[in-house]
């Protein structure tokens, strides 16, 4: 299967309908529209997206119909790029190949940006459902909010970010155990990146109307992905090219808690594909419907950006 273009006219969809989404809130003070729209328009490569649509495709769905969804789920994962580049978070001037947001419409700017991107995620997942009679019966469209909300809140996305902070300098203090470094790695990268990945595959099986059993093999294959997705991002902070990744690569001058710094880059690379290898055996139940899932898994493996 080319990957690329299952991906690329799926990824062209969420661009134009995340657009469309928040030109469409009303009432919207001018320059918070547009430090909002400022970091959606800059790119991103909209994986978020294009695993909640092939999730719900597994089904027999449409793109399409859950293009709501995947807009909330993109506007969340975007409001976290906005709040990390922050001076009081990971501090960096480039997102996107583009000067992160605080860069160009200050901090209290992109504080404001982060929280209305968060917010209005649920009204475009939500309020979309209620206006247009989007053909999802509402008790799956409010299933996919809980999900969403449980995984980008306090038990998940921001629980990583929160231990990811506590952790900066924790290889430097003297006698730091490995195996506690070890542990706390497992939990940083498991809520701050695998639980949004996770959430793609969740909520596209949840708007499906999938079986239990078949939510829980997306579920245990997406916080799997996540974490390869992970360890590719940290293997790419080190050896990757900043101009293809858009970003300057801060990892180590925080002194962050990573795959690298804790395995070195060769060892990064051998859990990488262990843990490739761990998503794939999540697809079984599947057979051969899965196969978009088992290529993903290799383009997040080798991604270069
Ligand atoms: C501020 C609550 C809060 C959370 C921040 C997303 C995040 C948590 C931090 C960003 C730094 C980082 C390495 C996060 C891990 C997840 C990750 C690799 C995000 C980047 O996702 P991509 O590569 O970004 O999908 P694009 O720009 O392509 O959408």
């Amino acid at each position: 299967m080319d990957i690329l273009s299952y991906m690329g006219p799926r990824a062209r969809l969420a661009d134009k309908a995340l657009v469309s989404a928040v030109k469409a809130l009303p009432f919207v003070h001018p320059p918070l529209r547009a430090a909002m729209l400022y970091t959606l328009r800059a790119g991103g490569k909209r994986i978020r997206s294009v695993l909640l649509g092939a999730s719900y495709e597994l089904f027999g769905g449409r793109y399409r119909d859950v293009l709501p969804a995947a807009c909330a789920l993109e506007m969340v994962h975007t409001y976290s790029l906005v709040h990390d580049d922050l001076p009081a978070m990971d501090d960096d001037d480039l997102r996107r190949g583009k000067p992160a947001c605080h860069k160009v419409f200050g901090e209290a700017g992109a504080i404001l940006a982060g929280d209305a991107l968060l917010t209005s995620a649920f009204t475009v997942l939500a309020g979309d459902a209620i206006r247009y009679g989007v053909p999802l019966p509402a008790g799956r469209v409010l299933k996919a909010a809980a999900i969403l909300a449980a995984r980008a809140g306090a038990s998940g996305m921001v629980a990583g970010q929160s231990a990811d902070l506590e952790a900066e300098g924790f290889l430097s203090k003297k006698g730091a155990p490995g195996a506690r470094a070890a542990r706390l790695l497992g939990y940083i990268h498991l809520h701050k990146t695998a639980d949004l990945i996770a959430a793609s595959l969740e909520m596209g099986a949840a708007l499906a109307g999938a079986s239990g059993r078949e939510y829980r093999a997306l579920s245990g294959f997406g916080l799997k992905l996540g974490l390869v997705f992970q360890a590719a991002d940290d293997i790419l902070d080190v050896v990757g090219d900043k101009r293809k990744l858009g970003k300057s690569g801060s990892d180590a001058r925080n002194k962050k808690l990573t795959y690298t710094s804790l395995y070195g880059v060769e060892g990064a690379r051998r859990r990488l594909r262990s843990l490739a290898a761990q998503a794939k055996s999540k697809l079984r139940p599947f057979g051969r419907r899965a196969g978009v899932f088992y290529a993903l898994t290799d383009f997040f493996a080798e991604r270069d950006r």
